[in-house]
Protein backbone atom coordinates (compact mmCIF):
# COMPACT_ATOMS: atom_id res chain seq x y z
CA UNK A 1 0.00 0.00 0.00
CA UNK A 2 2.71 2.68 0.89
CA UNK A 3 4.60 2.17 -2.66
CA UNK A 4 1.21 2.75 -4.21
CA UNK A 5 0.54 5.63 -2.48
CA UNK A 6 3.73 6.91 -3.64
CA UNK A 7 3.57 5.68 -7.27
CA UNK A 8 0.10 6.55 -8.35
CA UNK A 9 -0.60 10.31 -7.54
CA UNK A 10 2.85 10.96 -9.61
CA UNK A 11 1.49 8.74 -12.82
CA UNK A 12 -0.97 10.44 -15.07
CA UNK A 13 -1.67 9.01 -18.71
CA UNK A 14 1.45 7.06 -18.75
CA UNK A 15 3.47 10.01 -17.61
CA UNK A 16 5.34 10.81 -14.45
CA UNK A 17 4.41 14.03 -13.15
CA UNK A 18 6.24 16.10 -10.83
CA UNK A 19 4.56 19.41 -10.82
CA UNK A 20 4.05 19.99 -7.41
CA UNK A 21 7.59 20.42 -6.32
CA UNK A 22 9.30 22.11 -8.75
CA UNK A 23 11.19 19.01 -10.38
CA UNK A 24 10.69 20.19 -14.16
CA UNK A 25 12.11 18.28 -17.22
CA UNK A 26 14.46 21.49 -17.23
CA UNK A 27 16.27 21.34 -13.88
CA UNK A 28 16.79 17.54 -14.66
CA UNK A 29 18.09 17.70 -17.85
CA UNK A 30 21.06 21.07 -15.97
CA UNK A 31 22.25 18.54 -13.34
CA UNK A 32 25.46 17.54 -14.33
CA UNK A 33 25.63 15.74 -10.75
CA UNK A 34 23.13 13.96 -8.96
CA UNK A 35 23.87 13.42 -5.18
CA UNK A 36 21.85 11.31 -2.98
CA UNK A 37 21.93 11.74 0.79
CA UNK A 38 20.60 9.95 3.94
CA UNK A 39 21.61 7.98 7.24
CA UNK A 40 20.78 4.11 7.78
CA UNK A 41 17.76 3.19 5.28
CA UNK A 42 17.52 6.14 3.87
CA UNK A 43 21.24 6.14 2.17
CA UNK A 44 20.63 2.61 1.71
CA UNK A 45 17.81 3.24 -0.52
CA UNK A 46 19.79 5.97 -2.11
CA UNK A 47 22.74 3.30 -3.14
CA UNK A 48 19.60 1.37 -5.00
CA UNK A 49 18.96 4.89 -6.19
CA UNK A 50 22.29 5.52 -7.78
CA UNK A 51 22.30 3.05 -9.49
CA UNK A 52 19.19 3.01 -10.92
CA UNK A 53 19.48 6.38 -12.06
CA UNK A 54 22.97 5.95 -13.65
CA UNK A 55 21.44 2.61 -15.41
CA UNK A 56 18.52 4.89 -17.53
CA UNK A 57 19.88 8.43 -16.81
CA UNK A 58 23.34 8.00 -17.98
CA UNK A 59 24.39 10.79 -15.60
CA UNK A 60 26.68 11.05 -12.54
CA UNK A 61 25.61 9.98 -9.75
CA UNK A 62 26.48 9.82 -6.14
CA UNK A 63 24.64 8.18 -2.57
CA UNK A 64 26.34 10.01 0.06
CA UNK A 65 26.51 9.05 4.02
CA UNK A 66 25.37 12.52 5.52
CA UNK A 67 27.04 12.28 8.38
CA UNK A 68 30.39 12.28 6.01
CA UNK A 69 29.45 14.82 3.74
CA UNK A 70 30.66 18.17 5.53
CA UNK A 71 33.91 16.06 5.84
CA UNK A 72 34.56 14.62 2.19
CA UNK A 73 34.58 17.87 0.97
CA UNK A 74 32.21 17.08 -1.75
CA UNK A 75 31.90 18.91 -4.97
CA UNK A 76 28.64 20.20 -5.48
CA UNK A 77 27.65 23.16 -8.59
CA UNK A 78 24.89 25.33 -9.16
CA UNK A 79 21.95 23.13 -10.91
CA UNK A 80 23.52 20.02 -9.14
CA UNK A 81 20.24 17.78 -8.24
CA UNK A 82 20.38 16.52 -4.46
CA UNK A 83 18.03 14.03 -3.25
CA UNK A 84 17.52 14.48 0.15
CA UNK A 85 16.02 11.09 1.67
CA UNK A 86 14.92 10.51 4.99
CA UNK A 87 11.24 8.94 6.94
CA UNK A 88 10.88 11.53 9.62
CA UNK A 89 12.67 14.52 7.59
CA UNK A 90 14.08 15.52 10.87
CA UNK A 91 17.58 13.81 11.30
CA UNK A 92 20.32 16.25 11.96
CA UNK A 93 23.24 15.29 9.89
CA UNK A 94 20.76 14.84 6.64
CA UNK A 95 19.17 18.17 7.63
CA UNK A 96 23.22 19.85 7.93
CA UNK A 97 24.02 17.99 4.58
CA UNK A 98 20.86 19.26 2.91
CA UNK A 99 22.07 22.81 3.84
CA UNK A 100 25.58 22.18 2.29
CA UNK A 101 24.00 21.32 -0.48
CA UNK A 102 21.97 24.04 -1.21
CA UNK A 103 24.85 26.78 0.10
CA UNK A 104 26.84 25.47 -3.19
CA UNK A 105 23.43 25.83 -5.56
CA UNK A 106 22.29 22.50 -5.63
CA UNK A 107 18.97 21.95 -6.02
CA UNK A 108 17.45 20.09 -2.80
CA UNK A 109 14.44 17.76 -3.28
CA UNK A 110 13.43 15.47 -0.28
CA UNK A 111 11.76 12.62 -0.37
CA UNK A 112 10.46 12.24 3.03
CA UNK A 113 7.29 10.60 4.91
CA UNK A 114 6.92 13.17 7.76
CA UNK A 115 4.19 15.95 6.50
CA UNK A 116 5.55 19.60 6.82
CA UNK A 117 9.16 18.14 8.79
CA UNK A 118 12.21 20.31 8.68
CA UNK A 119 13.62 18.69 6.26
CA UNK A 120 10.42 18.96 4.03
CA UNK A 121 10.03 22.42 4.54
CA UNK A 122 13.80 23.40 3.97
CA UNK A 123 14.17 21.87 1.18
CA UNK A 124 13.46 23.26 -2.35
CA UNK A 125 11.14 20.42 -3.40
CA UNK A 126 8.94 17.49 -1.66
CA UNK A 127 7.88 14.29 -2.61
CA UNK A 128 6.04 12.70 -0.07
CA UNK A 129 5.97 9.06 0.69
CA UNK A 130 2.89 8.45 1.98
CA UNK A 131 3.78 5.56 3.49
CA UNK A 132 1.40 6.59 6.72
CA UNK A 133 3.04 6.83 10.44
CA UNK A 134 6.49 4.73 11.15
CA UNK A 135 5.28 2.64 14.34
CA UNK A 136 8.35 0.59 14.88
CA UNK A 137 12.27 2.30 14.92
CA UNK A 138 13.49 0.19 12.09
CA UNK A 139 12.19 1.21 8.68
CA UNK A 140 10.46 -1.15 6.59
CA UNK A 141 7.37 0.16 4.02
CA UNK A 142 9.32 3.84 4.51
CA UNK A 143 12.39 1.97 2.56
CA UNK A 144 10.03 0.97 0.16
CA UNK A 145 8.48 3.72 -0.31
CA UNK A 146 11.91 5.82 -0.75
CA UNK A 147 12.74 3.24 -3.42
CA UNK A 148 9.43 3.93 -5.66
CA UNK A 149 10.11 7.48 -5.26
CA UNK A 150 13.67 7.00 -6.59
CA UNK A 151 12.66 5.18 -9.61
CA UNK A 152 9.62 7.81 -10.30
CA UNK A 153 12.52 10.47 -10.15
CA UNK A 154 15.05 8.33 -12.23
CA UNK A 155 12.80 7.29 -14.61
CA UNK A 156 11.36 11.45 -15.75
CA UNK A 157 15.19 12.27 -15.49
CA UNK A 158 15.97 9.78 -18.12
CA UNK A 159 13.23 11.26 -20.29
CA UNK A 160 13.84 14.52 -19.53
CA UNK A 161 17.68 13.98 -20.51
CA UNK A 162 16.65 11.71 -23.89
CA UNK A 163 17.60 8.41 -23.10
CA UNK A 164 13.89 7.00 -22.47
CA UNK A 165 11.22 8.50 -24.94
CA UNK A 166 7.92 8.67 -24.09
CA UNK A 167 6.97 5.04 -25.52
CA UNK A 168 9.13 3.76 -23.12
CA UNK A 169 8.53 5.94 -20.29
CA UNK A 170 4.61 4.26 -20.60
CA UNK A 171 5.96 1.00 -20.37
CA UNK A 172 8.04 1.77 -17.40
CA UNK A 173 5.31 3.60 -15.24
CA UNK A 174 2.85 0.34 -16.40
CA UNK A 175 6.32 -1.86 -14.65
CA UNK A 176 5.54 0.80 -11.58
CA UNK A 177 2.10 0.43 -11.26
CA UNK A 178 2.61 -3.24 -11.23
CA UNK A 179 4.72 -3.57 -8.43
CA UNK A 180 2.42 -3.30 -5.47
CA UNK A 181 1.00 -6.76 -6.88
CA UNK A 182 4.46 -8.00 -7.48
CA UNK A 183 5.14 -7.30 -3.55
CA UNK A 184 1.81 -8.81 -2.69
CA UNK A 185 3.12 -11.83 -4.57
CA UNK A 186 6.55 -12.04 -2.93
CA UNK A 187 4.75 -11.98 0.39
CA UNK A 188 3.74 -15.22 0.08
CA UNK A 189 7.62 -16.50 1.07
CA UNK A 190 5.82 -15.62 4.47
CA UNK A 191 5.88 -19.37 6.09
CA UNK A 192 9.16 -20.09 4.08
CA UNK A 193 10.85 -17.01 6.07
CA UNK A 194 9.56 -18.02 9.54
CA UNK A 195 10.66 -21.72 8.95
CA UNK A 196 14.22 -20.66 8.24
CA UNK A 197 14.18 -18.16 11.01
CA UNK A 198 13.59 -21.25 13.55
CA UNK A 199 16.86 -22.54 11.54
CA UNK A 200 18.97 -19.94 11.58
CA UNK A 201 18.23 -17.70 14.41
CA UNK A 202 20.43 -19.10 16.66
CA UNK A 203 23.97 -18.37 14.46
CA UNK A 204 26.26 -15.74 15.66
CA UNK A 205 27.11 -13.90 12.37
CA UNK A 206 25.46 -13.80 8.79
CA UNK A 207 27.30 -12.62 5.39
CA UNK A 208 25.29 -11.15 3.00
CA UNK A 209 26.15 -11.40 -0.70
CA UNK A 210 25.18 -9.78 -4.14
CA UNK A 211 26.28 -7.79 -7.23
CA UNK A 212 24.93 -4.76 -8.62
CA UNK A 213 21.58 -3.65 -7.44
CA UNK A 214 21.78 -6.89 -5.25
CA UNK A 215 24.91 -5.83 -3.16
CA UNK A 216 22.63 -2.36 -2.54
CA UNK A 217 19.83 -4.22 -1.15
CA UNK A 218 22.33 -6.70 0.66
CA UNK A 219 23.42 -3.38 2.83
CA UNK A 220 19.67 -2.72 3.63
CA UNK A 221 19.18 -6.84 4.22
CA UNK A 222 21.97 -6.45 6.29
CA UNK A 223 21.28 -3.85 8.84
CA UNK A 224 18.03 -4.72 9.23
CA UNK A 225 18.67 -7.97 10.93
CA UNK A 226 21.36 -6.29 12.65
CA UNK A 227 18.90 -3.40 14.44
CA UNK A 228 16.03 -5.99 15.34
CA UNK A 229 17.95 -9.20 16.22
CA UNK A 230 21.67 -8.33 17.24
CA UNK A 231 23.10 -10.63 15.56
CA UNK A 232 26.15 -9.66 13.84
CA UNK A 233 26.19 -9.43 10.10
CA UNK A 234 27.41 -7.50 7.05
CA UNK A 235 27.22 -7.52 3.46
CA UNK A 236 29.55 -7.65 0.58
CA UNK A 237 30.09 -7.05 -2.80
CA UNK A 238 30.25 -10.92 -4.12
CA UNK A 239 33.59 -9.89 -6.23
CA UNK A 240 34.96 -8.03 -2.76
CA UNK A 241 34.76 -11.14 -1.05
CA UNK A 242 37.90 -13.12 -2.10
CA UNK A 243 40.03 -9.98 -0.73
CA UNK A 244 39.62 -10.50 2.49
CA UNK A 245 36.48 -11.67 4.13
CA UNK A 246 36.12 -15.23 2.95
CA UNK A 247 38.81 -15.72 5.77
CA UNK A 248 35.50 -15.16 8.58
CA UNK A 249 33.50 -17.98 6.19
CA UNK A 250 34.09 -21.42 8.42
CA UNK A 251 31.59 -24.48 8.85
CA UNK A 252 27.79 -23.57 9.52
CA UNK A 253 28.51 -19.77 8.28
CA UNK A 254 24.82 -18.51 6.98
CA UNK A 255 25.54 -16.66 4.15
CA UNK A 256 22.45 -14.95 1.96
CA UNK A 257 22.87 -14.59 -1.63
CA UNK A 258 21.21 -12.79 -3.51
CA UNK A 259 20.78 -12.94 -7.30
CA UNK A 260 18.67 -11.17 -9.20
CA UNK A 261 19.84 -9.49 -11.94
CA UNK A 262 20.05 -12.43 -14.94
CA UNK A 263 23.66 -11.01 -16.18
CA UNK A 264 25.09 -11.65 -13.24
CA UNK A 265 23.46 -14.61 -12.36
CA UNK A 266 26.54 -17.25 -13.06
CA UNK A 267 29.29 -14.77 -11.32
CA UNK A 268 27.45 -14.86 -8.12
CA UNK A 269 26.95 -18.64 -8.62
CA UNK A 270 30.63 -18.76 -8.84
CA UNK A 271 30.47 -17.14 -5.49
CA UNK A 272 28.38 -19.02 -3.67
CA UNK A 273 30.80 -21.97 -4.32
CA UNK A 274 33.66 -20.33 -3.09
CA UNK A 275 31.67 -19.78 0.25
CA UNK A 276 30.14 -23.51 0.38
CA UNK A 277 33.39 -25.32 0.06
CA UNK A 278 34.39 -23.48 3.10
CA UNK A 279 31.54 -24.83 5.08
CA UNK A 280 28.99 -22.02 4.73
CA UNK A 281 24.92 -22.77 4.47
CA UNK A 282 23.59 -20.54 1.67
CA UNK A 283 20.01 -19.07 1.21
CA UNK A 284 19.85 -17.82 -1.99
CA UNK A 285 17.29 -15.21 -3.13
CA UNK A 286 16.87 -15.57 -6.89
CA UNK A 287 15.24 -14.06 -9.38
CA UNK A 288 11.82 -15.50 -11.04
CA UNK A 289 14.19 -17.06 -14.50
CA UNK A 290 17.18 -17.63 -11.87
CA UNK A 291 18.79 -20.50 -14.69
CA UNK A 292 22.17 -21.04 -12.07
CA UNK A 293 23.21 -23.78 -10.39
CA UNK A 294 21.30 -23.88 -7.48
CA UNK A 295 22.76 -27.05 -6.02
CA UNK A 296 25.24 -25.99 -3.98
CA UNK A 297 22.26 -23.62 -1.99
CA UNK A 298 20.54 -25.03 1.14
CA UNK A 299 17.40 -22.86 0.52
CA UNK A 300 15.97 -20.80 -2.92
CA UNK A 301 13.45 -17.96 -2.32
CA UNK A 302 12.22 -16.87 -5.91
CA UNK A 303 11.19 -13.88 -6.69
CA UNK A 304 8.01 -13.73 -8.84
CA UNK A 305 7.99 -12.16 -12.01
CA UNK A 306 9.53 -8.55 -12.01
CA UNK A 307 11.80 -6.53 -14.58
CA UNK A 308 15.48 -6.54 -12.85
CA UNK A 309 15.61 -3.13 -12.51
CA UNK A 310 12.90 -3.12 -9.56
CA UNK A 311 14.17 -6.29 -7.76
CA UNK A 312 15.59 -4.69 -5.58
CA UNK A 313 12.03 -3.61 -3.96
CA UNK A 314 11.06 -7.26 -4.05
CA UNK A 315 13.83 -9.18 -2.58
CA UNK A 316 14.11 -7.18 0.50
CA UNK A 317 10.60 -8.23 1.12
CA UNK A 318 11.85 -12.00 2.39
CA UNK A 319 14.85 -10.67 4.21
CA UNK A 320 13.14 -7.93 6.33
CA UNK A 321 10.93 -10.90 7.06
CA UNK A 322 13.53 -13.16 7.94
CA UNK A 323 14.95 -10.17 10.49
CA UNK A 324 11.43 -9.98 11.74
CA UNK A 325 11.42 -13.54 12.37
CA UNK A 326 14.75 -14.26 13.70
CA UNK A 327 14.06 -11.29 16.16
CA UNK A 328 11.14 -13.26 17.34
CA UNK A 329 12.91 -16.57 18.32
CA UNK A 330 15.36 -14.58 20.50
CA UNK A 331 12.64 -12.56 22.38
CA UNK A 332 14.18 -9.28 20.94
CA UNK A 333 11.60 -6.44 20.71
CA UNK A 334 11.12 -5.86 17.16
CA UNK A 335 9.40 -2.99 17.35
CA UNK A 336 12.35 -1.21 19.94
CA UNK A 337 15.24 -2.47 19.26
CA UNK A 338 18.19 -1.43 21.88
CA UNK A 339 19.71 1.64 21.78
CA UNK A 340 18.18 2.81 18.73
CA UNK A 341 16.07 5.99 17.99
CA UNK A 342 13.54 6.85 15.51
CA UNK A 343 14.63 9.70 14.53
CA UNK A 344 18.55 10.82 15.18
CA UNK A 345 18.20 14.95 15.88
CA UNK A 346 21.54 15.69 17.70
C1 LIG B 1 17.35 7.36 9.40
C2 LIG B 1 17.62 6.18 10.33
C3 LIG B 1 16.67 5.00 10.05
C4 LIG B 1 16.88 3.88 11.05
C5 LIG B 1 16.84 4.38 12.51
C6 LIG B 1 17.69 5.61 12.70
O1 LIG B 1 16.14 7.96 9.70
O2 LIG B 1 18.94 5.77 10.13
O3 LIG B 1 16.89 4.49 8.75
O4 LIG B 1 15.88 2.88 10.87
O5 LIG B 1 15.57 4.62 12.91
O6 LIG B 1 17.44 6.60 11.67
P1 LIG B 1 15.39 8.93 8.69
O7 LIG B 1 16.34 10.05 8.35
O8 LIG B 1 15.02 8.13 7.48
O9 LIG B 1 14.18 9.42 9.46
Amino acid sequence: RAIAQTIQPRIRDGQIVFEENGLTDDRLKKANHVHIIGCGSALHAGIVGQRVIETIGRVRCTARVASEFRYENPIVEPDDLCIVISQSGETADTLAAMRQAKEAGAFAIAIVNVVSSTIAREADGVLYTWAGPEISVATTKAYSAQLAALYLIAGRLAYARGKMNEEEQRAFCDQLQALPEMLEKMLECKQTMQYLATRYHNRSSVFFLGRGLDYAAAMEASLKLKEISYIHSEAYAAGELKHGTISLIEDGTLVVALATQPELYEKTVSNIREVTSRGAEVILIAGSDFSGDESACRHVVRLPECPALFSASLSIVPLQLLAYYVAVERSCDVDKPRNLAKSVTV
